[in-house]
């Protein structure tokens, strides 16, 4: 059994102008693409193939550099295509916003909150919204590193996360890295988000 890119369920121009074409097809066949080969590669006799990529991640401290870097790069994307899928709420409602508010005081906290992670970040790497027992957090994680793995400083459920890896945004921002995360915060698509947090 070996791991596979997943289609995106929507076109490359979907994004647009927030996200151009020629960089969602990029990341999505040669980064993605990549990790998804690479893991696979990776696991090729290593007694690990049968698992899924969660029971993976739980130990990817435990396991060789390419495994948890390209198991972890193959989780990342499949939950940050989800997010951005066109269409759903442009805002938060319902059981998740209650949650919210409940952890951070308002939707524009977590914002802020949210922002600064993924601004600060320092090289490559995400931020993240997660379940940590039951509550909502802010965190950033390096490389490909993510929340659901033994290493991870702030562990918990992902439900929203972000790439900012320069190869997610140069083509259109270069070193505006701010500017990417501020239109990426408006094309969540907040019922995956609500998705993922109800688990
Ligand atoms: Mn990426």
């Amino acid at each position: 059994m070996s791991f596979e890119l997943p289609e995106l369920g929507y076109a490359y121009t979907a994004l647009e102008p927030l996200i151009d074409a020629r960089t969602m097809e990029i990341h999505h066949t040669k980064h993605h693409g990549g990790y998804t080969a690479n893991l696979n590669a990776a696991l090729q006799g290593s007694g690990h193939e049968g698992k899924t990529i969660e029971e993976i991640l739980k130990i990817a401290g435990t396991l060789p550099a390419a495994v948890r870097n390209n198991g972890g790069g193959y989780y990342n994307h499949n939950l940050y295509w989800e997010i951005l899928t066109p269409g759903g709420s442009k805002e938060p409602r319902g059981v998740l916003l209650d949650a919210i508010r409940e952890s951070f005081g308002s939707l524009t906290a977590l914002k802020d909150a949210f922002v600064k992670a993924a601004i600060t970040r320092f090289g490559s790497g995400w931020a993240w919204l997660l379940l940590d027992n039951n509550k909502l957090v802010v965190s950033s994680t390096p490389n490909q590193d993510n929340p659901l793995m033994d290493v991870a400083e702030v562990k918990g459920r992902p439900v929203l996360g972000i790439d900012v890896w320069e190869h997610a945004y140069y083509l259109n921002y270069q070193n505006r890295r701010p500017d990417y995360v501020e239109a990426f915060w408006n094309l969540i698509n907040w019922d995956e988000v609500t998705r993922r947090f109800k688990g």
